[in-house]
């Protein structure tokens, strides 16, 4: 068993980044087993969930004469657009029914605001309003975190490096993540965060 200053944060392990899902990130299913193991190790287990609105600013559908990955100008800087995803209440919202989600202590539901998209855990996209899991994470003592999910260079990857611009010690098991890779987003996004100081594993 892991200290109680350690948790494991799951990213995003819902249907529609797992196989057949509106966003499918290639063998996203994968990392199921392995992360239903993991948690038997760690007293605190945080699950995220993408939870857009329909009709969010981040989907495609929302921008007329624009397709899913094109890129958008936002108030809060450069959005991709994907294709509609994660809708509140819809069964590609929900957690891979193979995910032990009876471990989780604490769900943190993200993009729910109809006008900002949200990848990281702890910031939407504008990267200064809050999703509260610092506070959350603090006021039980936690200081170092495990990370796990999808996808690697989206959510896994701003959640990481916020964490430990937050002074955070974070670790990313590379092999329980899987990416989206649109254009070299991946290497980037791998770059990125060991320049922020998490460790990749
Ligand atoms: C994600 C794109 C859009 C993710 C969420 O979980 O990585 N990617 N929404
Ligand atoms: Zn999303």
């Amino acid at each position: 068993m892991r200290p109680d200053s350690e948790a494991l944060i799951v990213i995003d392990v819902q249907n529609d980044f797992c196989d057949g899902g509106a966003l499918a990130v290639p063998g996203g299913s994968g990392v199921v087993p392995g992360i239903n193991a993991m948690m038997l190790d760690f007293a605190a287990v945080v699950l995220t969930q993408d939870w857009h609105p329909r009709g969010h600013a981040s989907f495609a559908s929302s921008h007329p004469q624009r397709a899913p990955f094109d890129v958008v100008e936002m108030p809060y800087g450069a959005q991709v657009l994907w294709p509609d995803h994660c809708v509140q209440g819809s069964a590609g919202a929900a957690f891979h029914p193979d995910l032990t989600v009876d471990r989780a202590n604490m769900i943190v539901r993200k993009g729910f605001r109809p006008g900002i998209d949200s990848y990281s855990a702890f910031f939407e996209n504008d990267r200064t309003t809050p999703t509260g899991l610092e506070g959350y994470l603090r006021s039980r003592g936690i200081d170092r975190l495990v990370m796990v999910g999808l996808a690697t260079d989206f959510c896994v990857n701003f959640s990481a490096v916020d964490a430990a611009r937050l002074g955070f010690a974070v670790e990313v098991r590379t092999d329980l993540t899987r990416a989206i890779d649109l254009d070299g987003s991946l290497e980037q996004a791998m770059d990125g965060m060991g320049d922020a100081g998490v460790r990749l594993v």
